[in-house]
């Protein structure tokens, strides 16, 4: 085995012992939001569940949207990803393609029944 491959393997056992999932919880508007991944963060697709909450009660009115990005950087363009979350078991689930490792930054905007639109902002590393 050549020292290539050998490097490629450890990188790749390293990274995903090193994966995580991700719990993010976050205070905003009088609202409390607990984001979720569904299993270890990996390059390529990844389910979310963000949860909502007002007052300790589960909201499942509120339409949730999803933006993740990396600003450019040397010899890599700006990177993003959408989606518009639907509501499964009371959580709101929605599909995003991380294209690489490294630090993401998340939007998380929510229009509560009001019509008022809430967002948050936070990162993942991946
Ligand atoms: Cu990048």
């Amino acid at each position: 085995m050549n020292l290539l491959k050998l490097l490629t393997i450890v990188t790749l056992t390293f990274g995903f012992l090193n994966a995580e999932v991700i719990s993010h919880k976050v205070q905003k508007d009088s609202y409390e939001i607990v984001l979720k991944s569904e299993k270890s963060l990996v390059i390529g697709d990844n389910i979310f569940f963000a949860s909502l909450y007002k007052d300790g009660v589960v909201v499942t009115n509120a339409k949730v949207k999803a933006k993740f990005f990396m600003p450019e950087m040397p010899g890599m363009p700006y990177m993003e990803f959408k989606d518009k979350a639907k509501l499964v078991d009371g959580k709101y689930k929605f599909m995003i393609n991380l294209s690489m490792g490294g630090t993401w930054q998340y939007h998380l905007m929510f229009k509560s029944a009001d019509g008022k639109v809430h967002k948050i902002r936070s990162s993942i590393n991946l």
